[in-house]
């Protein structure tokens, strides 16, 4: 098999499982449950060096380790340019919003999922990474009013990045209440509007 992807149910597993999905390849499946911690062995650390998922190995004659989604998300586009921007512009765009999303908006909802699990909602943690996660809520609603999608007027894999972080069941937002729904329109129009694509469905059925 020519991909084989390491990876579990959560956000960041989710999102290379769609880009695959939105591929149309085939590929193998590794699970490695987190919560039992799998992820720490050094045989998978030799695919991924800070032991986290996702992980994929693309056979060839000179097959290629990747490890970080955003890392993951890039080299797929490039395999498979409709994911990808149009043109340079879009491009600039695609990588910018994968980078905003593993920079920020992801550990931003993890640490609140981290903090939310552990200590008082009112605790000085919990107030604080909901506010920086509504920022982030806040700037995604004011791209998605000006544009269809994070790059632009097609869907690619800056899409792919943040929309499980954001509609997953699997999602801090969900598990600890924070109203999305209720408070950006743009976000909501974006979301629902991903999860009719059959490939998303097909990444999430499984
Ligand atoms: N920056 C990394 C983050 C990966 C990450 O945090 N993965 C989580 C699951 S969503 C994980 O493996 N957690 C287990 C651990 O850190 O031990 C990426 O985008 O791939």
């Amino acid at each position: 098999m020519k991909y084989e992807l390491y990876s579990w149910n959560t956000p960041n597993g989710q999102k290379i499982r769609i880009a695959l999905e939105e591929m149309g390849v085939e590929y193998a499946f590794h699970p490695v449950n987190i919560g039992a911690g799998e992820q720490k062995t050094s045989s998978f650390r030799r695919i991924s060096p800070d032991g986290k998922i996702p992980a994929l190995v693309v056979n060839s004659d000179m097959p290629i380790s990747l490890f970080e989604s955003g890392a993951i998300l890039l080299y797929l586009a490039e395999q498979f340019p409709t994911l990808h921007g149009r043109d340079e512009a879009e491009r600039a765009l695609v990588s910018s919003w994968t980078f905003w999303q593993v920079g920020q908006l992801g550990p931003l909802a993890g640490q609140l999922g981290r903090f939310s699990g552990e200590t008082p909602q009112n605790s000085a943690a919990v107030l604080h990474f909901r506010e920086l996660l509504t920022r982030c809520l806040e700037v995604l609603e004011t791209r998605l009013l000006a544009s269809e999608y994070l790059a632009g007027d097609h869907f690619t894999v800056a899409d792919i990045a943040s929309y499980p972080w954001i509609a997953s069941p699997q999602s801090y937002l969900q598990r600890y209440n924070v109203d999305w729904r209720g408070d950006y329109t743009a976000i909501v129009k974006w979301a629902d509007k991903i999860a009719e694509r059959p490939a998303v469905k097909r990444a999430f059925s499984v």
